[in-house]
């Protein structure tokens, strides 16, 4: 069996680390296909925050503890570059960190893609999985703010807008840069073309799916596949368990519910995302409303609190993916 998962970065990722562990010892082959929205030029360097997420966490080297970058760091370098005004102050690049980030961009340098550069980075770690950039064109997640300081608007980077304003300044909309002309990758959309099943990761539905899924040539492929595509919720009893997806879906007038992320990505017998959403047991109450737009739901624990329980969920997917298939 093929599955190909669509992911960001924490969620993402444990969500991944979960299904390799359930399929471990099965010949089921898993492709991860990463969102690249969050991806920025810094110090001269290629950063791709999600892809090294998952890296990581896949690999074993993650700091699961902070939920990004690596174990063990250090930060001599980004101290230095501080003292040289380079890159972002409150964005800090380890040491180790930016051996990944050199290695990416001096292959990208010598000509090669994002995906062959990830391929090549990939190696090292024996991940057990094939993990894929949407797109090897770069597409940059910006946010529209009001700026506190002066009431002027302004648009700046993502991770401006989550690391240093730690999402307080309200987002009043996303504006992913360069979308138009980017492509999804071919690898990307044979990878959804031709798998049994496609799981969506309980990502953030904006900046990581929704950024995903917006690459031109992946709502295309979503749509014509024979493969279920079953989603996990990142929404908890109302609550983004980690991260900043609330206020993401407060920006686009979306409620921060399970319910309420389905119907906002949609049946695919209607055009939209979707044949089956995973909800917390917690959000019980919620199935009839998505089952009534389309879409088959189960409640089942949602939580990724250690390996056990996030291969348990990886496994539900799988297991609503056969009832609809
Ligand atoms: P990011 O790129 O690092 O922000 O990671 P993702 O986009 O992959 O996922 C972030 C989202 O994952 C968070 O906003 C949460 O909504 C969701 N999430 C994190 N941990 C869990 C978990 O244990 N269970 C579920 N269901 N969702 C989670
Ligand atoms: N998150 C932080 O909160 N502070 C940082 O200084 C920071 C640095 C950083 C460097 C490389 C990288 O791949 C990720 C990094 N992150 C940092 C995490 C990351 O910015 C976000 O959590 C995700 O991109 C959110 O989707
Ligand atoms: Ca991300």
């Amino acid at each position: 069996t093929a599955i190909t998962v669509l992911a960001g970065g924490v969620g993402g990722a444990r969500f991944t680390r979960g299904l390799r562990e359930h399929l471990a010892g099965t010949d089921a082959a898993i492709t991860v296909i990463a969102n690249t929205g969050d991806d920025m030029w810094l110090a001269g360097l290629r950063v791709c925050p999600d892809l090294d997420s998952i890296m990581y966490t896949l690999g074993g080297a993650n700091d699961d503890v902070r939920g990004w970058g690596r174990v063990g760091e250090s930060e001599r370098v980004s101290a230095e570059l501080d003292a040289y005004g380079i890159g972002w102050p409150w964005f800090t690049l380890g040491d180790l960190d930016l051996g990944t980030h050199i290695a990416r961009s001096a292959l990208l340098r010598d000509g090669l893609t994002l995906t062959e550069a990830t391929e090549q980075l990939c190696a090292r770690w024996n991940l057990g999985v094939r993990l894929l950039p949407v797109s090897d064109d770069e597409v940059e997640t910006n946010v529209e703010i009001i700026d506190p300081a002066d009431g002027t608007r302004r648009v700046i980077h993502f991770e401006e807008w989550w690391v240093r304003h730690r999402a307080a300044v309200p987002a009043r909309r996303f504006v992913q840069r360069g979308i138009e002309g980017a492509r999804a990758t071919d690898a990307a959309v044979e990878a959804i073309g031709s798998a049994d099943v496609v799981l969506v990761a309980p990502s953030n539905p904006v900046v990581s799916i929704g950024t995903l899924v917006a690459i031109p040539g992946i709502a295309g492929a979503l749509a014509v596949t024979a493969a279920p595509v079953v989603g996990v919720s990142p929404i908890i009893d109302g609550r983004a368990v980690r991260g900043m997806a609330e206020a993401c879906l407060a920006a686009i007038g979306v409620a921060a519910t399970s319910g309420a992320v389905a119907r906002h990505y949609g049946s695919r017998r209607s055009g939209g995302l979707l044949d089956g959403w995973l909800v917390d047991a917690a959000d019980a109450a919620a199935l009839p409303g998505i089952e009534s737009a389309g879409i088959r739901a189960a409640a089942v624990p949602l939580w990724m609190n250690d390996l056990p329980s996030s291969a348990h969920l990886a496994a539900d997917a799988l297991l609503l993916a056969d009832r609809i298939r």
